[in-house]
């Protein structure tokens, strides 16, 4: 079978929408960092809309700051890919063309650097996860003591890191006279755009005093909210695209029909209409992103833990038990919403039952096990930030103390019924450490695992109202497992 190509795309059959606009004479405006599933799924998307709308400079060229796996599958096809929106009334296909090019950062730093300085380039957006910005999750702040950071810190000219790569062709920039392109992080931070700031300013400080000033008070890094369900591709899914478009694919990306994207509208150097492709331009993302981080993402890990923990595969199974729905239902109304301001306009009950709706969609395979990675680095904008609020307002927590407690219980490394689980997260070796020499005993895990300061900070371990519930409910989930936890919670 053929593959999907330039050459190819004009045997689409008719069902598959495809680029209407000329794929290869569309011009890089934007330059990617962390070119993954959620970048192909969303910001692509957006972008394709425009260039089909005729804004023909803002093609994108996509970097992988680590792994060739991207480019290896999409540069033999140009850069098309198919998406796939699905849910339980079917699948529809789209070729998105706004990919125009791909780099390897480790491969070729230089081509990387090169790009982000051509003066064409007015964005460089960045879908690197919460742990890419190498910044402590609890205080939001650079890690001057982050591996990657002291290794850009020792050769700045060539970075590895992403505040490495934005430094360096900032200071490339204004060496050639060039200004800064405007940095758009699509990351499920909170306040993205003043956290991406913070870091790169500070690392740019350490670099160079006077580069540091001029990055603080010339770089704009407008803050976003982006919401899209993006599961890892699955082979089944490969093999649909292939039905669809009767052409390989070797990476095709399977999502939800949902989609937004809230920007704060800050671009000193211009952008595209993304108001026109359905983006909300705003002038205060905040309440917004808390919204999503606290709703979704917050639902999101607190149902991964005990899912997992309860033996569900994904997301879809989980939901399948009316005592998981009622658990989640209740930690989105009684705990989360009253620490909400509501955004402009928006509907939040109806917001809350679409989120019911997408964690039901049957036909996407989310696992638990990928929602799960990174907790330590996810844990406090998801239900940290939702405890503190609690907290000072005198508030029962019990709902998130238990997702918590799911947590802490899903580190210690072994499931309910004795086997590994494959724990994925930056601080993963010291986790283990941790559970290993505290073993599965509440009153002694929980404290050890509350003194993970990067995650909960100085305030909440010294709290009683935090450390009692979480302490509570990790001994229920160890001694009476998930199930039943939940449903006693519900
Ligand atoms: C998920 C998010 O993997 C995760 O941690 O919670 O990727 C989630 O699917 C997106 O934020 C939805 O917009």
């Amino acid at each position: 079978m053929d593959r999907i190509s330039l050459d190819t795309l004009q045997d689409l059959p008719p069902a598959v929408a495809r680029p209407a606009y000329d794929v290869a004479g569309t011009r890089v405006g934007v330059v990617h960092l962390g070119v993954g599933a959620f970048h192909r799924a969303h910001q692509a998307v957006y972008l394709d809309d425009r260039l089909n709308a005729g804004e023909t400079g803002w093609g994108v060229l996509g970097a992988s700051l680590r792994s060739p796996d991207t480019r290896d599958a999409l540069a033999p096809q140009d850069g098309l890919y198919a998406v796939m929106v699905r849910s339980g009334e079917g699948t529809r296909t789209r070729v998105i063309g706004s990919l125009r090019d791909l780099v390897v950062a480790p491969e070729d730093p230089e081509r990387l650097l090169a790009a982000m300085t051509d003066p064409a380039v007015r964005i460089v957006s960045l879908t690197v996860t919460e742990k890419g910005y190498c910044h402590d999750p609890a205080t939001g702040t650079l890690r001057e003591d982050h591996p990657d950071i002291r290794r850009d810190l020792a050769s700045p000219l060539a970075p590895v890191s992403a505040p490495g790569f934005l430094v360096e062709a900032i200071r490339r920039r204004r060496a050639a006279g060039v200004p800064p392109f405007t940095v758009l992080t699509c990351d499920n931070l909170p306040a993205n755009g003043e956290t991406v700031h913070r870091v790169i300013s500070r690392y740019a400080a350490l670099v160079d005093p006077d580069l540091g000033a001029f990055v603080r008070g010339e770089v704009a890094c407008p803050s976003t909210m982006v919401d899209r369900i993006v599961p890892a591709t699955t082979e089944a899914e490969r093999a649909l695209a292939r039905e669809a478009m009767g052409l390989e694919d070797a990476w095709p990306i399977a999502t939800e029909p949902f989609t937004q994207w809230v920007i704060e509208d800050r671009f000193p150097l211009g952008r595209p209409r993304l108001e026109e492709a359905g983006a909300q331009l705003v002038s205060d993302v905040a309440p917004y992103e808390l919204m999503k981080l606290r709703l979704l993402n917050g639902s999101h890990s607190t149902i991964a833990y005990l899912g997992y923990l309860a033996g569900h595969e994904t997301v879809s199974d989980v939901m399948g038990e009316p005592a998981f729905v009622r658990l989640v239902a209740g930690l989105m109304d009684a705990e989360v919403t009253p620490t909400l301001a509501v955004p402009l306009g928006a509907d939040l009950a109806g917001y809350k039952r679409s989120l019911i709706e997408r964690f039901r969609n049957p036909a996407l395979r989310h696992r638990t096990w990928q929602i799960a990675m990174d907790g330590s680095q996810k844990l406090p904008q998801r239900l940290l930030g939702t405890v503190r609020d609690r907290l000072r307002a005198g508030a029962p927590i019990d709902r998130l103390a238990l997702g918590v407690a799911a947590w802490m219980r899903y580190v210690a490394g072994v499931d309910e019924a004795g086997r590994p689980i494959d724990v994925r997260d930056p601080l993963a070796a010291r986790l283990a450490d941790i559970a290993n020499e505290a073993g599965l005993d509440a009153g002694r895990l929980a404290p050890a695992l509350l003194g993970v300061r990067e995650v909960f900070g100085e305030d909440l371990p010294a709290d009683p109202r935090f450390t009692g519930p979480v302490t509570a409910a990790l001994d229920g989930l160890i001694a009476r497992g998930a199930r039943a936890m939940v449903e006693a919670t519900a």
